[in-house]
């Protein structure tokens, strides 16, 4: 995925169609926590409390994969911006720049794919779940046939990533149509261009306490939390 991409999913997500009020807070530029003044990024705070989304997530998985997992993204991606910027400035060993370049991509992609994956969801009683409206659930039907075949591929490939990884459906904006993709770790896999619209996270930190070895499980339990108003709002804006 390229890094412009990425800032127009982030953009998205930051309100660039209006702000969108979730739970009683309204997303804005601040969704991925970029201090202007400290020049860092910062944990954003998850939209929902720890346990709104139960059962499907468990409270211990979300405040551990929240406050540890995607906390040391944070730490990771800010931690090579400043040894990148050391380097460059001859006060860094240049001969480290392949490993920084590297934690940068590590990084960067756990700190929005997580910013992503949160707002991606809700709780059954606040919009999650259900299936899509308007024109992404048009665009389902024209690319997967039916909104079935598109959940069950989504499933299938999420399901098999090989070892940590993400699943994605995202818009390939020169071919204008959406598409499934693995990821693997936070950042392999993806092509440049590709919008990422919906992404569920399968490394077991996601959701090992609960479901162990049964992904699949924890997969079907995912689909019952998808807030696919604000999924249909990133489609709204990668073709914009
Ligand atoms: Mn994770």
């Amino acid at each position: 995925m390229s890094e412009i991409s990425r800032r127009r999913a982030i953009g998205a997500l930051a309100g660039g169609a209006g702000a969108l009020s979730m739970g009683g807070v309204a997303l804005s530029r601040e969704a991925l926590g970029w201090s202007e003044d400290e020049g860092l990024y910062t944990l954003p705070p998850l939209p929902y409390p720890p346990n709104a989304l139960e059962p499907h997530i468990d409270e211990q998985t979300m405040l551990v994969h929240h406050g540890k997992h995607h906390a040391g993204y944070v730490r990771g991606l800010n931690k090579a911006l400043e040894m990148l910027h050391q380097i460059r400035t001859g006060q860094g060993d240049r001969a480290t720049l392949q490993h920084w370049q590297r934690q940068l991509s590590f990084h960067a992609g756990g700190h929005i794919n997580h910013t992503l994956f949160w707002n991606g969801m809700a709780p059954p009683d606040h919009g999650g779940g259900g299936r899509p409206t308007g024109a992404l659930a048009t665009q389902i039907e024209r690319d997967f046939a039916s909104f079935d075949k598109m959940a069950w591929q989504f499933r299938a490939a999420s399901a098999s990533v090989e070892g940590s990884g993400w699943g994605w459906l995202v818009w390939e904006p020169l071919g204008h149509r959406l598409m499934i993709l693995q990821m693997q770790n936070q950042q392999q896999m993806m092509f440049a261009g590709a919008v990422p619209l919906l992404g569920v996270d399968v490394w077991e930190h996601a959701y090992y306490l609960r479901y162990q070895n049964r992904r699949k499980d924890y997969l079907d339990a995912y689909m019952n939390i998808i807030n696919w108003s604000e999924i249909g709002r990133r489609f709204d804006a990668a073709r914009a």
